[in-house]
């Protein structure tokens, strides 16, 4: 069964290999193809950002070691057969990876208290790309892809964690072009401010105004499907999903924004947030943050 448990314990080995420096024979095997290693090299972006680009196999991901501090342009590649996201979490002052992997280990649900919530590129499927521009402070991190498990909890594919870390000093803030998007996305505790959204690539800022950390996972709806059925899903992700993925930007804090790019077809779409509440336990969906909305 792909369990939470499961999941987290595959990738409390990665980790525990990452920092030990001894590479799991399985993982260097997985390398992908040979014009896809050659080290991420994408062309300079017009906004003059770093960028921070991140290929998502099936079974690993091909991305910098490390990257500057600041405000950065994040590009998720998937090129595998699979759905696949990025979601990073920084570790925790004086928390050190070795502690981080044992936590994985032995009760991998602890290991989110040693991390946390810094956003990352959402859930695309396969040859999607999924772009967003965010803040990094300097510090070690983990990007790794989390998704819902027939369990109704989350999981992390086999392979799909890799760390990084974010190199200092951060650009002056005056430095840093603005936040790009024309409109904004609202996340609260708990619901979605969404404006009307036109069909076409469109860049939208993020901002989290709730006490909680939240996320927006975009879906299109599969035709004769709405609104309750993508809630029954999320409680009890059994069968085929009544939606398919169309990128988002996954859990970061309450206060912050942020910004993704999103390249939607005429049609009707849900945004969900499945972030946990820690008090009831309940997805943020089942509490509010679960809407459907339609692209002209
Ligand atoms: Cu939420």
């Amino acid at each position: 069964m792909r369990g939470a448990l499961l999941g987290f314990a595959a990738a409390g080995a990665l980790l525990a290999s990452a920092c030990t420096g001894q590479s799991r024979p399985s993982v260097p095997t997985l390398a992908p193809l040979p014009t896809l290693v050659a080290q991420p090299t994408s062309a300079p972006r017009e906004d003059g950002l770093p960028s921070f680009d991140i290929w998502a196999h099936d079974d690993s991901y091909t991305a910098p070691d490390s990257v500057p501090a600041g405000r950065i342009g994040v590009t998720l590649h998937v090129d595998g057969h699979e759905q696949r996201n990025a979601q990073f979490f920084k570790v925790k002052d004086k928390v050190s990876l070795a502690q981080v992997a044992a936590a994985f280990q032995q009760n991998p649900r602890s290991a989110t208290e040693l991390l946390d919530f810094v956003g990352g590129p959402g859930t695309v499927p396969p040859g999607g790309i999924q772009d967003e521009v965010q803040d990094l402070t300097e510090g070690q991190y983990v990007m790794a892809t989390l998704l819902l498990g027939q369990d109704g909890q989350q999981y992390v594919p086999t392979g799909m964690i890799k760390t990084f870390r974010v190199v200092g000093p951060a650009q002056t803030p005056a430095a840093a072009p603005p936040l790009p998007g024309d409109q904004r996305i609202v996340l609260s505790d708990f619901a979605f401010g969404i404006p009307q959204l036109q069909a076409g690539q469109q860049t939208l800022e993020l901002q989290n105004v709730g006490s909680q950390p939240h996320e927006i996972l975009v879906k299109r709806l599969e035709p004769g499907h709405d609104l309750k059925d993508a809630l029954n899903f999320v409680i009890a992700p059994v069968g085929t999903p009544p939606y398919s993925d169309a990128g988002g930007f996954l859990v970061f804090p309450g206060g912050e924004t942020t910004s993704l790019t999103l390249d939607l077809s005429p049609g009707p779409y849900v945004a969900i947030c499945y972030f946990r509440d820690p008090a009831s336990g309940k997805t943020h969906a089942e509490l509010g943050m679960i809407r459907d909305f339609d692209v002209e």
